[in-house]
């Protein structure tokens, strides 16, 4: 007589054998409260992306115009936002200098589902309803608004002012992973947390995981999204190629390394100079896109990945932070380094400062860290992390007691650069 749990697996590979579906699509719903927040985070970054200059101490009339039923809503928050703008508004375009005619061309939130596991069906005959069993489910939300205004002037009625379409997008995506592990039901423990298992399984996976539990779901949710399949590192083990590397690798993306070898010039060759025209490592082929420059494929991965949450969103307010600190890596840190590594007096007029200097803004970005986003690693980290990890490696004496202990809290993660391999 099998056991019960033998029972349950049986039951479960006759259900994933026969009911096992991978399913994409899109629809459209009234309004959830998750879709009422994009669409007001949309319109708030529709609205930061508009021109207020011209209407400034104008007293104006607005009429809202959109093909959607939130536009009572998003008329009011136009208006308010108007206001905060040092913009007054009248209801009356008699009372009013200019009258705005407000489009709001797009207005709206959708979603996409891709679903793999075992859908609710109806057994034949006995009616009964078994529901779906989610291995791997990705509801992706988007918000979008588009807005432009066209302002009159009301006494004469003549056209002043047309705005360029201002537009905000946001996203909320969700995951429902559900991971299955048999183990046989000697010696059963509860433990707090996720595990029903044998102690020295349990061990085992305690050590692998120790305490990633969330990375471990996380690999799991990437299986079923688009991790970049088909995507090229063009790499050498003893290049800056190993940065790129880390990012992917971070990323959870599903790239194919393409090796090239300096002695034998295949940076220079004809078709690498079409992919990239520096001859030179990294370089990342993605589709019909071709990405040189270290910095570059960093930016390109963080927004390509936005599951792997290494990079503050467009509209987000880190994104400026973010962005100065991706570039001050390459345009400051790296040349600014590389001469004092090589003994090199350094020029002001070159555009960087000198080392010490360096440091001194590095140390102040990254505070009481632990990253230089707090508690939250970005692939600014990864920039700036790896100049001081391939310091360390190039064997100078050790850096400032807080750039070392960053070092050695970036290389305890798993994904870590790896110079050589
Ligand atoms: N700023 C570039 C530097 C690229 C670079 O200099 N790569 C070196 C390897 S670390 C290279 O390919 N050197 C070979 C050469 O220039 O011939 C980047 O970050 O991508």
């Amino acid at each position: 007589m099998p056991s019960r749990s033998r029972m349950s697996l049986y039951v479960c590979v006759v259900l994933l054998g026969y009911g096992c579906t991978v399913s994409n699509q899109i629809t459209n719903t009234p309004r959830s409260s998750i879709e009422q927040r994009l669409l007001v985070r949309a319109l708030e970054r529709a609205l930061a992306n508009l021109d207020s200059r011209p209407f400034k101490g104008k007293t104006v009339a607005v009429d809202f115009y959109g093909l959607t039923a939130d536009k009572d809503f998003a008329k009011e928050f136009f208006t308010a936002w108007l206001q905060s703008q040092g913009v007054r508004t009248v209801a009356s375009a008699d009372q009013a200098q200019l009258h705005l005619k407000v489009f709001a061309s797009a207005l709206g939130a959708d979603q996409g589902q891709s679903f793999l596991g075992v859908p609710a069906f109806t057994v034949p005959l006995v009616g009964f309803v078994v529901p779906e069993i989610p291995l791997f489910k990705n509801i992706k939300h988007a918000g979008y608004a588009e807005i432009k205004i066209s302002a009159t002037d009301t006494t004469t009625g003549d056209f002043v002012n047309e705005s360029a379409p201002a537009t905000g997008r946001s996203a909320y995506d969700d995951y429902t992973v559900l991971v299955l592990i048999h183990f046989t039901r000697t010696d059963w423990k509860r433990r707090p947390g996720v595990w029903w298992v044998t102690d020295d399984s349990e061990n085992r996976i305690r050590a692998s995981l120790a305490g990633r539990e969330r990375r471990f779901a996380r690999l799991f949710a990437y299986y079923s999204t688009d991790r970049g399949d088909g995507m090229k590192l063009y790499y050498n083990p003893q290049s800056r190629a190993v940065i790129a590397k880390w990012m992917l690798d971070e990323c959870g993306a599903k790239y194919e390394i393409v090796p090239i070898d300096f002695t034998k010039q295949e940076h220079k060759t004809p078709e690498f100079l079409k992919i990239n025209p520096a001859g030179k490592l990294p370089a990342l082929v993605d589709g019909d896109s071709k990405i040189f420059e270290g910095a570059a494929i960093r930016l390109y991965l963080g927004d390509k990945f936005p599951e792997a949450n290494l990079a503050p969103k467009i509209g987000a307010a880190q994104r400026g932070r973010y962005l100065s600190l991706m570039v001050y890596s390459t345009s400051q840190l790296e040349p600014a380094m590389g001469d004092a590594l090589l003994k090199v007096q350094p020029l002001p007029q070159r555009g960087w400062s000198e080392f010490e200097t360096v440091k001194d803004v590095i140390e102040g970005e990254l505070g009481d860290g632990p990253y230089l986003f707090g508690d939250w690693f970005t692939a600014a980290d990864i920039m700036i992390g790896s100049m001081f990890i391939w310091k360390r490696m190039w064997g100078t004496p050790p850096e400032r007691p807080r750039l070392e202990a960053y070092v050695d809290r970036l290389l305890a993660r798993p994904a870590a650069m790896k110079i050589g391999k």
